[in-house]
């Protein structure tokens, strides 16, 4: 059976089990320490980082990236007869969104409001661009059914959840069509088969703990991006 190696609140690893989930594709899953890698760990992954992906055949895999595009060679894509033009749409789509999570963790982890919209104005940025995409008229991304760009949002749009279930801070504030986007994302069936059961318990004790966010409901949105748009 394929084997991840992961660390339970990487956006990385999520958006690998995002895709065997969507396939219905069994996995085991060990997790690791990254402040104590262990040997073996370090034999296997070339850049130390996790998602690695074990094959059936043993082979270790490396950079999320290229795990999803396994996944798509190995067990067959997603949706069936996509253009390549919209096959290089859709991975650029993906690519937007993949290439923000470590702004997204930069910015979970500040410690006070200046930080916070400083390290976010990128993302919200990059949030702006998926928001003049969409057409409000589909439930996700491209169409009422899953695509490989919902599946490489999901852990962005499930951490901006929690984010702001627990903190009142919405990081989609002033974007109604992908507020919808993660309405449609979260109340599918499949995030909850992406994480581990503690998954939210331990990524609060990451993000919120210690930080601005951890303020909890007292923070007060005044701005969507850290700029003057006022939220209301
Ligand atoms: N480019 C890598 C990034 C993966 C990554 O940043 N993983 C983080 C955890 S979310 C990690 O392993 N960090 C440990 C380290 O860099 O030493 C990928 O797409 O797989």
């Amino acid at each position: 059976m394929i084997k991840i190696i992961s660390f339970k609140i990487c956006p990385f690893v999520q958006r690998v089990t995002a895709a065997l989930a969507a396939k219905n594709i069994a996995y085991e899953i060990e997790y690791i320490s990254l402040s104590d890698k262990p040997q073996w760990f370090l034999d296997i992954s070339p850049n130390g980082q996790v998602p690695v992906m074990v094959t059936e055949n043993g082979t270790s895999l490396f950079e999320s990236d290229a795990i999803i595009e396994y996944i798509e060679d190995e067990y067959g894509p997603l949706e069936q007869h996509v253009t390549n033009e919209q096959r290089a749409l859709d991975r650029a789509w993906s690519y937007l969104g993949s290439k923000h999570y470590l702004a997204q963790c930069g910015a979970m982890s500040s410690k006070d409001k200046a930080t916070l919209e400083a390290r976010f104005e990128k993302l919200y940025k990059a949030f702006q661009k998926a928001e003049n995409q969409l057409t409000g008229s589909t439930q996700f991304f491209k169409s009422d059914a899953l695509s490989n760009v919902d599946l490489a949002w999901l852990p962005l749009l499930h951490r901006a959840d929690i984010i702001k279930q627990n903190s009142g801070y919405d990081m989609l504030c002033g974007l109604p069509k992908m507020q919808a986007w993660q309405q449609a994302i979260m109340t599918s069936s499949l995030v909850e088969k992406t994480v581990s059961s503690d998954f939210v318990e331990k990524f609060s004790g990451f993000y919120l703990t210690n930080t601005y966010l951890a303020e909890g409901k007292d923070i007060v949105q005044t701005s969507c991006s850290g700029s003057a748009n006022c939220c209301g």
